[in-house]
């Protein structure tokens, strides 16, 4: 009966779907049982951290819906629909099946896509070019309101130092906004070795995921795609069959988070 469905809907030629955090509470499964359900595709890349194994170690959020994803995920393999599993560094344990294929899915360590237009993409996860904060927690971001919440609070606080007779000052908001400087620059940070990486293998671009930030940029001509996550943003890439690649965000209601120039806070996950 779902066949009907998927006859009826056009395919694009390829999906490419990244950090899905699978066993987490912040998964957002429903949402991306949707959106799958309305792109069948020749082939889904699914581009790393799919199962959140580093946080089922602590504790284990396994839903019905989650489960559902895996099996129309098996489910497109079956029929014949390429599937490919890059592991990310919540999965790594499956880096070691690289190479391999179960139920149909096959798991590699990187792919080199070719669009239909002849571009030729590397699929990595992309926490080989996290080297800033390669094994540390992701910074969280502050926003523009959290900022200027805090330029009050510091008002505050500065009163009560007075009080207090603390000499000097201290600025709270400065404080934060070197936070998200830092944060900001890890971003820029791994884009840029993304790139210089796709370009020393003489390929066009790279597409990747593990930031959490979906975007979809030229970089000193090179081609810089982040797929996104489920846990936050529910975002993925498609592409056509012209090979036009897209961004599609599934129903993100969240205005304010084009206004921010930092990526969307994912507060439960880290990358
Ligand atoms: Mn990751």
């Amino acid at each position: 009966m779902g066949s009907f469905y998927r006859a009826a809907m056009p395919k694009v030629r390829s999906l490419f779907l990244s950090d899905i955090h699978l066993g987490t509470r912040a998964c957002q499964a429903e949402r991306l049982l949707d959106f799958l359900r309305e792109h069948p595709a020749e082939q889904t890349f699914l581009i790393g951290d799919i199962v959140d194994f580093w946080a089922m170690s602590r504790s284990i959020c396994w839903t019905q819906a989650q489960n559902t994803v895996v099996q129309k995920l098996l489910r497109r393999a079956r029929h014949g629909e390429r599937v490919v599993l890059i592991p990310g560094n919540h999965d790594e344990a499956l880096r070691d099946y690289c190479g391999t294929v179960f139920g149909e899915i096959e798991v590699a360590d990187e792919v080199v896509h070719e669009t239909a237009d002849g571009r030729r993409l590397l699929l990595i996860h992309g926490d080989q070019f996290d080297q800033v904060t390669r094994h540390h927690r992701w910074v969280a971001v502050l926003g523009d309101q959290a900022y200027n919440l805090l330029v009050r609070l510091n008002l505050w606080l500065s009163w009560v130092r007075r009080k207090l007779g603390r000499p000097g000052y201290w600025s709270l908001a400065g404080y934060a906004k070197r936070k998200v400087k830092t944060a900001l620059n890890f971003i820029f940070d791994f884009e840029e070795s993304a790139v210089r990486h796709a370009r020393e293998r003489g390929l066009d671009g790279v597409v990747c995921g593990h930031i959490h930030w979906a975007t979809i940029r030229d970089i000193d001509g090179l081609a810089y795609i982040n797929c996104g996550d489920w846990v936050d943003s529910c975002t993925a890439i498609v592409e056509h069959g012209d090979g036009r690649l897209e961004l599609i965000a599934w129903g993100a209601p969240a205005p304010q988070r084009q206004a921010l120039p930092a990526p969307a806070a994912s507060t439960a996950v880290e990358v």
